[in-house]
């Protein structure tokens, strides 16, 4: 059976508050392996792609808008259960209510904007994350 792969994203945000090696640390201190690391600036059509489930939701323009607003980390982390994993580490979407202890609860807060400015993205199921991983380490 072969490990199991999270496609992860320190998204502008995070980049911009010098949070990459904070995120890098915590999937590390939990246990996972750092796979591969790459920064990038992504384009709309890229994360047209990676937020297909998205598109034409009223908060997709300014997702896409935030995205694009500097550049992001992609990681890919593994180790058993790695998905649901670091999904529990990154913490509720919304980071008002995102538990104390979880990335996005600790270090994220409304910002008055209308997307949800919360560090992080991890893929949400096997799925997602083997379409993830394709769309940010095409090689
Ligand atoms: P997650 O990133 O927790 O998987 P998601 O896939 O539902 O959440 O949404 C993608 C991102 O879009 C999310 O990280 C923040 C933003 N977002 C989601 N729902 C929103 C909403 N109702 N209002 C504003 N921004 C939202
Ligand atoms: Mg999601």
């Amino acid at each position: 059976m072969s490990t199991e792969k999270t496609l992860i994203l320190v998204k502008p945000d995070g980049v911009r508050r010098g949070l990459v090696g904070e995120v890098i640390s915590r999937i590390e201190a939990k246990g996972y392996a750092i796979d591969a690391v790459r920064m990038l600036q992504a384009d709309a059509a890229l994360l047209e792609k990676h937020y297909a489930e998205h598109v034409g939701k009223p908060f997709y323009e300014p997702l896409v808008e935030f995205m694009m607003s500097g550049p992001i980390v992609a990681i890919i982390a593994s180790g058993n259960r790695v998905i649901e994993g670091f999904r529990s580490l990154a913490g509720a979407t919304d980071p008002t209510v995102a538990a104390p202890g979880t990335i996005r609860g600790d270090l994220a807060r409304d910002q008055g904007t209308k997307v949800m400015q919360n560090l992080v993205h991890g893929s949400d199921s096997p799925e997602s994350a083997a379409r993830e991983i394709k769309i940010f380490f095409p090689q």
